[in-house]
């Protein structure tokens, strides 16, 4: 309340409603270690009502996490631990970043099914090495969003019995009572997606909130827990109304609160004994000290596991790794087949499978499309143990639990759908590149070239909306030796996502140097340089790799020195040298084509205002993949013309 008042905004009302449950959760639920907010078997806590910030970060102050009074004081100032929404990687004690509502509960899914497959795969008798929960706090706004739904439904199908999510069932949100909007059983909704649902809880009660929290322990299915709770709990006018939920009370209010809460003490002054209360500190790192220990004998008594999990939590890659993976790049090479980069990357999963074990695969119901189960994947399902997630027809939670994935450790998770229902998980691709988690994303069918399907499946902007996202690293190989280079940089990358763009269709395998051949990691390069004098350079991605190579053939064959540059990864290239970016697109020559079987946007940077985009502006259409190309103008001969156009420009 003091710290929204002192910022002049924020949402004290849910914070407020919540620090009753707050309090009997954080000091004798919550399994953790404030002096080390990374102790690998500590419990996962998601907020996933982010705009409860304040709940969390007084939480984390008032236990003991290195987040002071004046960090409090600082709340969403410029530069504070203390965001207006939690951010990964900015607070200690701050899991995943909360904001957009709803997935914070899938990260959730995503922490437990890490949690379960690390215990399922290294736990011996005797030895629960891996063994801890998943808590994630949930408002209205959060149950209401689609992708709550969706995950819900997978976690109680794959049964994540160390999931427990508390509902902040406070019946407000921003536009008033919900019950207008809002109105289904939530609990009966939960019990068939099979959840055990604890209900009429009163949140205000610490001894009703403690048996339920002990009771969800005892389940074999994730629980749902109704808080029932009054937002703005204390404040005496605007408690339980929606006027409490997003704005400072207001100092009058604030004053009269602190007498309907009996609480006599400055704004940020907190008495000694409420802090030595508080204080998990000790009972921390005992529990840490005690884990420790057990991985000591662990250690002893089974040196191999022990040393699997170790390198696993470290995030270390296996010595060898990239070995078979980066074989197949090289034999691609030497020996070039045309083949669909989808099935070029199903082979790099099958270099890679087996000797990568943190990979957990998966596809959102369309495995056989995106080619993301490789040889010998098994199959992660209630009863056993796996790496390969059927995430049925769910993009946005299955992004959004993979991120959750990769934030718990351990895991590399990488996800397939096609590349128009990217735009359905938009939102978790998006957090995934603020939070720079290291999550692929597998993007086949990339272009209008998967032809029958029609505009519905055709993209068109979204290779353009990927590159514009920063931290997201964006690959768009034309040939398997590229996209055995751009699995490899996916793998290798530690601080942020990557998308792997497919086709559908064969893309003609390419014939490259070798000097080309070791820059293809570089994200741009000379793929077949100019026969004689350098007129024109001609930009390419993917399938349209082809269409330049053919395109610069022909106006070789007409003496026009044409240079192909094969960029399947924008962000990489622009991240390379000022001198060998100079090398690939040399300043002086400003006659340039770029050529993607997408929106144009993406390549007026690199043909500045005297070259040509051949790309596609407009939505696709039903038609054989070939035709529905020739119609949009992405062939040789179009290409051709183009080239000849700035060609003659410059010259003239
Ligand atoms: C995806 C998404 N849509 C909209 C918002 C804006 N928003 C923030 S809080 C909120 C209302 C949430 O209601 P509830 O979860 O019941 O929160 P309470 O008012 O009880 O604190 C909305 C619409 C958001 N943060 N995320
Ligand atoms: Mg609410």
């Amino acid at each position: 309340m003091d710290a929204v008042q002192q910022a002049t905004c924020g949402h004290p009302g849910a914070p407020m409603g919540l620090a009753d449950v707050g309090e009997v959760f954080w000091r004798e639920v919550l399994k953790h270690n404030p002096n080390n907010p990374q102790w690998f078997d500590r419990d996962r806590f998601v907020l996933s009502n982010g705009h409860a910030s304040m709940l969390l970060y007084s939480m984390l102050h008032l236990s003991g996490y290195a987040v002071s009074i004046d960090d409090i004081k600082r709340f969403r100032q410029l530069h504070s631990k203390t965001a207006g929404h939690p951010e990964y990687g900015e607070c200690p004690g701050v899991e995943t970043t909360t904001g957009p509502l709803g997935q914070g509960f899938a990260n959730a899914v995503g922490f437990a099914i890490a949690e379960r497959e690390l215990a399922r795969t290294f736990n011996r008798d005797g030895f629960e090495v891996v063994d801890h929960r998943t808590w994630v706090i949930v408002g209205d706004g959060c149950l209401m969003e689609g992708i709550s739904h969706e995950a819900a439904s997978l976690a109680g199908t794959l049964g994540l019995s160390k999931l427990v999510c508390i509902y902040d069932d406070n019946g407000i949100s921003i536009d008033g009572k919900v019950d207008a909007w809002f109105s289904e059983d939530v609990g009966a909704r939960f019990e068939a997606y099979g959840w055990h649902v604890i209900r009429n809880v009163d949140g205000h009660d610490p001894a009703a909130v403690a048996r339920a929290l002990a009771a969800a322990r005892e389940q074999n299915k994730p629980t749902l827990i109704r808080c029932r709770t009054v937002i703005g709990f204390g404040a005496p006018h605007k408690q339980g109304t929606a006027d409490a939920h997003g704005a400072a009370l207001g100092a009058d209010e604030v004053s009269l609160a602190r007498r309907t809460l009996n609480w006599s003490y400055a704004p940020f002054e907190i008495p000694d004994a409420i802090y030595r209360e508080w204080d998990c500190r000790a009972a921390g790192a005992q529990r840490e000290r005690a884990w420790n220990e057990l991985m000591d004998r662990y250690r002893v008594a089974h040196p191999a596991a022990a040393r699997e999990l170790d390198r696993r939590i470290a995030g270390r890659l296996p010595d060898g790794w990239s070995d078979a993976l980066d074989a197949l790049a090289r034999s691609a090479q030497e020996k070039p087949e045309d083949l669909e980069t989808r099935k070029s990357s199903q082979r790099c999963l099958d270099a890679l499978g087996g000797k990568v074990p943190e990979l957990i695969g998966g596809s959102a119901d369309l495995t056989g499309s995106n080619n993301t189960r490789w040889k010998g994947a098994k199959d992660l399902t209630a009863e056993a143990c796996g790496d390969y997630v059927s995430y049925g027809v769910r993009e946005f939670a299955m992004t959004a639990i993979t991120n959750g994935l990769a934030l718990h450790g351990g895991f590399i998770p990488f996800s397939g759908t096609f590349l128009i229902f990217m735009e359905y998980a938009r939102n978790a691709v998006r957090l995934a590149s603020l939070m720079k988690v290291r999550n692929i994303l597998v993007y086949t069918h990339d272009s209008v070239a998967l032809g029958e399907d029609g505009p519905t499946h055709q993209p068109i902007e979204q290779l353009a909306n990927l590159r514009a996202t920063p931290n997201l690293s964006t690959w768009r190989p034309c040939d398997t030796a590229e996209t055995a280079v751009a699995w490899h940089a996916a793998i290798a990358r530690k601080d942020g996502p990557t998308a792997l763009v497919l086709t559908r269709q064969k893309t003609k395998a390419q014939t490259r140097s070798e000097t080309a051949f070791v820059s293809i990691a570089r994200g741009g390069y000379v793929l077949v340089p100019e026969t004689g004098a350098l007129r024109a350079i001609v930009i390419a991605t993917g399938s349209e790799v082809a269409l330049a190579v053919g395109a610069a053939q022909k106006l070789a064959n007409d003496g026009i020195g044409v240079r192909v540059v094969s960029m399947p990864s924008v962000d990489v290239f622009l991240a390379q040298d000022d001198a060998y970016r100079e090398s690939v697109l040399p300043r002086s020559v400003r006659a340039r084509v770029a050529v993607e079987a997408g929106h144009t946007s993406s390549w007026y940077r690199f043909v500045g205002l005297d070259g040509a985009v051949v790309g596609i502006d407009r939505f696709g259409l039903s038609a054989p993949g070939p035709q529905a190309m020739a119609e949009l103008g992405v062939t040789v001969d179009n290409v051709v013309a183009v080239v000849r156009g700035v060609v003659k420009a410059a010259s003239a």
